[in-house]
């Protein structure tokens, strides 16, 4: 699957664009197995808003792929990279992590608004998500909202913890930055978007667009598959406060400079800038 022109333009315009039916069916059951699974037995880099619970639980688990073949075929075999690499204008897309969301029915904490670069060790204008709905989803059952064209502001606002936990010291914590504006509280004074979605379909963003998503208020569990993707300016940035999960330790990638790390951050799609 390739985007259209039209949607190619939305994306570089609005910072989003939704593809129905993006990913095919047969792909989503193993990913609800996994989430079932992970929410028993979770993997190393999780974010558990109420351990066991069946309500009022947001929990999210990230970068999987290099042990969970479901997530790694997915990368593989659902056409996410085209797609990112398509909406990107980028001649190849590389991935960085996995980050699997699950809203619990009646989960009163909403998703934070913000952008996702400051959270990553990157910099460059192509970097993006495919957020990939595995239930169905209305806004109001906490699908995603974005400020439209935000991405284009030039802002880098400071990583806050989604479960508002302060303790996230080395992570968040040393971020040294504005916030972001309280979007909440001034709704009307941005160009907000929301999406309603069904199983497979995407939402396309860019990195540096805010964004956020509401409380689950519905009665059933929303679950999505977020994949991140670095294009042909993406170069390494790893700064106080950015996400642990790969850090300098970890990657033969030079600050500064692309990427280039097949085995951290695999070239899926196309061809290496
Ligand atoms: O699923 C959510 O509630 C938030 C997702 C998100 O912020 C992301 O994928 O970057």
């Amino acid at each position: 699957m390739s985007l259209t022109p039209e949607q190619i333009a939305t994306y570089a315009a609005d910072g989003v664009v939704k593809i129905p039916g993006a990913v095919s069916q047969d792909q989503l059951g193993p990913i609800l197995d996994l989430a079932d699974q992970q929410l028993t037995n979770p993997g190393p880099w999780v974010t558990d808003s109420n351990p066991g619970a069946t309500e009022e639980r947001l929990f999210t688990t990230r970068y999987l792929w290099q042990d969970e073949p479901v997530v790694k075929s997915f990368l593989y075999d659902s056409g996410v990279a085209e797609l990112a690499a398509n909406a990107m204008s980028s001649q190849g897309a590389r991935f960085y992590f996995d980050h699997l969301l699950v809203k619990e029915p009646r989960t009163d904490a909403p998703t934070p608004w913000h952008q996702d670069i400051p959270y990553w060790p990157f910099l460059g204008s192509q970097i993006c998500s495919i957020w990939v709905a595995c239930t169905e989803a209305a806004v109001e059952g906490s699908s995603l909202e974005f400020v439209r064209g935000s991405h284009l502001w030039g802002s880098y606002f400071a990583p806050e913890s989604f479960t508002g936990e302060t303790d996230q010291v080395g992570w968040t914590a040393d971020f040294e930055g504005e916030k972001c504006p309280d979007i909440e509280a001034a709704r009307d004074d941005y160009d907000i978007i929301g999406f309603d979605v069904e199983p497979g379909d995407a939402l396309l963003f860019s990195s540096w667009i805010v964004h956020g998503s509401p409380a689950n208020t519905s009665p059933n569990r929303r679950v999505a598959l977020s994949t991140r993707w670095l294009g042909d300016d993406a170069v390494w940035h790893p700064h106080p406060g950015c996400d642990p999960t790969i850090t300098d330790d970890d990657t033969t990638a030079v600050a500064g400079s692309y990427p280039a790390d097949d085995a951290r951050f695999p070239l899926v799609f196309g061809a290496s800038a």
